[in-house]
This record gives C-alpha cells, structure tokens and sequence, in this order.
C-alpha cells in the first residue's frame, strides 16, 4: 500500500493544475492497487498495475486506449446509451513510470455508479446480460490483429493444467491434502474440459475480441437506478478470443448464488431464473452476430470458464499463494472450493442449461 503523500506526488503527473482533495482505496480486485481520486474539479480512478502479472504492460495500454476510444466512437455513432473508460496521459505518456518499476494510469471515475457484488435480482442480471453482450457487439468489427494477446493462453485448459501440475509437485503436505477431493474432480474432467481451447486452437471458432475478467463487478450501474447499466470497465484483460470466455465468466459470477469468496458450500449454486435472464439480455445484443455454431457450445464455455477458476484458484493456493492477494490463509481453497461446487452444479443443471440457451438464442 502507498502512502498518501506518495499518491498525491502520482496524481501531480497527470493533473498538475488540479487540486486534489482525496484519496481512497478501492480494494475489490485480485491483481492491481487501485484508487478513488476526487480532486475540486472531477473524479478519477489511478491504479498501480501489478507488473509481475502484466509484465507486458505497453500493450495492455495500447489495448485499453485503442478498445476504449473504438467503443466511444462506436457509441457516439449509435446513440448508445452506454459509456466506457477514458484513460488520461501525463504530460507524454498514457501511464507514469515511478521509480523505474511501477506503471500507473489514470482513468476518468464514471459518476453517480454503483457495482454489485452479488446479483441483487433478475433486472440487474438481465441488464449485465446486456452490457457484456453489447461489448461483444460493439467490438465486432475490430481487427484483431491490432489488438495483442497480452496474456497468451489466458483461457487455455491445457495450460492451467501444467501449472497445476507443477505446483502439485512442489506443494506441503499439508495443502496437498487439504486440496485432495478437488484434485479428483479436476482429473475426472481434465479431458472434456480441454474441448473448448481445441477449438479455438484449430480455428473451428471465430476469434473475437473479448473482456477476459466479465464478473458482476467490472459492469457499472446507475445509483439512481440501480437495473440501469452504465458501462463495462476494467480493460486490462482485452484480448482476441472466444466468445465463450466472456459469456462462460459472465455466468460464473453473475448467475451463482454466493460470492466468489463465500465458503459456506451449501449456499453454492448455479440460479437458473438469473441464468435465463442473462441469456435473455445477452441474446438481445448478440444473436445477429453469433454464429449457430457459437451458440451452441456457449453451455460448454459456463463449464470451462468455472472449471478454469477452480484450476488457478487451487494452483494458487498449492503454490501458497503467489499470484491473487488474499486476505487469510484458506481465502484460495475457499474460493477454489467454491468453484468447484458451482461447476458440480453446473454439471447437474445441465439439460436445463442447454435448453434455456436455445430459447433464448432461437435455435
Ligand atoms: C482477477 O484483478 P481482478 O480482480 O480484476 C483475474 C481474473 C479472475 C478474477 C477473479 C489478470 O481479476 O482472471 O477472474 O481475479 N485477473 C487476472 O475474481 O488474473
Ligand atoms: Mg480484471
């Protein structure tokens, strides 16, 4: 954590004329510091980026201005009703380099919001059902060879696995035991649940340009009108892929009936009323561009994008606890366990799923 005095020196670089009147930590992410700055004039949002994890740091900006300003103008055009981020330079840059080794940007606060943590009923649901299908929509057209894969593998099962592996290797005693009724589910699944990333690698899928981090929370809503989505946010993670990442984490958050955090497994399930009203929003924005091919292993991408969750989750605690910041010793068992107990859920709902996302998508 910086100090105040530290921040205030920061903000200087990219608001020189600006008077800053306070500086406060926003705490819900897993990877970089972020911060609330309200100065006399406007709000902002400055955050540190975590370089260890996004040591490709350049293009995750490049990234994030280039989707940012296309979604604007995209949005101006259309008359959308929806807004997106807006990264602010320095005197040069788009980020200030403090130190030689950390990398912060700024980014315009969109007033008068609010985020959910946990979907508070149908509205909100089928709303971020819209806003996450509209980001697809409104991303179409970019070419994505312009846009760099600043995680490569990101979604890659087959990836997440060798990193499981290796950290099973290395890992206590003690985590390896406390970890054992998960290791067996991931290997009774490891097989099917590699289908997916075949066939992006084999082109089956068309790559498109997606969010990579969908959860309830990185969608803005109104304060005023709390089922009236604002804009989708945090861009860190914009890369090509398949649509099935977006929608499949789209779903993990934002249909379970608990938190990602929350360990009493019995709370843990997949709310099918909120999966209908995801797909219904979502469908509203998408169903013109999805191919029937795409639609149909959606159901797939729910599956793997939790399993996947489950996967890092665990490595990370094996790993004891290396990449996510976590709050207590278990916080990434806990979390793993949670997963894991939404995707065996998942996997009960099955037929219910696959029908629902046919209604929806009129297939
Ligand atoms: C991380 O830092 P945050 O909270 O935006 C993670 C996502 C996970 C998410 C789980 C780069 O996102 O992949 O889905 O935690 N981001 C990265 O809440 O690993
Ligand atoms: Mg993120």
């Amino acid at each position: 954590m910086q100090s105040q005095d530290q921040l205030f020196l920061i903000c200087a670089h990219f608001l020189e004329s600006e008077c800053i009147k306070r500086i406060e930590p926003l705490t819900s992410g897993h990877i970089n510091d972020t911060y609330h700055i309200v100065s006399e004039k406007d709000e902002y949002v400055l955050q540190r980026l975590n370089t260890h994890v996004f040591n490709n740091y350049i293009s995750l900006i490049q990234n994030k201005v280039t989707i940012s300003n296309y979604i604007k103008k995209f949005y101006n055009k259309n008359g959308s009703p929806y807004k997106t981020i807006t990264v602010i330079k320095t005197k040069g840059d788009s980020f200030y380099l403090e130190n030689n080794d950390s990398i912060w940007i700024l980014m315009h606060y969109i007033r008068e919001s609010q985020v959910f943590y946990k979907a508070p009923n149908k509205d909100v649901v089928f709303e971020a059902g819209k806003l996450y299908g509209n980001f697809t929509y409104a991303t179409t057209s970019v070419d994505c060879s312009k846009i760099s894969e600043i995680l490569p593998d990101f979604h890659s099962v087959p990836l997440r696995l060798k990193q499981f592996e290796k950290a099973l290797k290395l890992a206590s005693n003690k985590r390896r035991k406390a970890s054992q009724s998960w290791i067996d589910l991931i290997n009774n699944y490891r097989r099917s649940m590699c289908e997916l990333w075949k066939l992006k690698e084999n082109n089956t899928l068309p790559r498109r340009i997606t969010h990579n981090d969908t959860k309830l929370s990185n969608i803005l809503f109104s304060k005023t009108d709390p089922v009236k989505g604002l804009a989708v946010i945090d861009l860190d993670t914009v890369m090509p892929g398949l649509v099935h990442f977006d929608f499949g984490d789209s779903i993990r958050s934002i249909c379970s009936t608990a938190t990602e955090d929350d360990d009493n497994l019995n709370k843990v399930s997949i709310n099918l009323d909120y999966y209908n009203a995801f797909c219904m929003g979502y469908a509203n924005e998408t169903k013109n561009i999805l191919t029937p091919l795409e639609i149909s292993y959606l159901p797939l991408g729910v599956q793997t994008l939790i399993f996947i969750m489950g996967l890092r989750f665990l490595t990370d605690f094996l790993n004891n606890d290396t990449y996510y910041k976590t709050d207590y010793q278990l916080h990434n068992l806990v979390r793993a366990s949670n997963q894991f107990t939404l995707f065996n859920s998942v996997i009960e709902n099955l037929d219910s799923i696959k029908t629902i996302t046919k209604q929806n998508f009129q297939l």
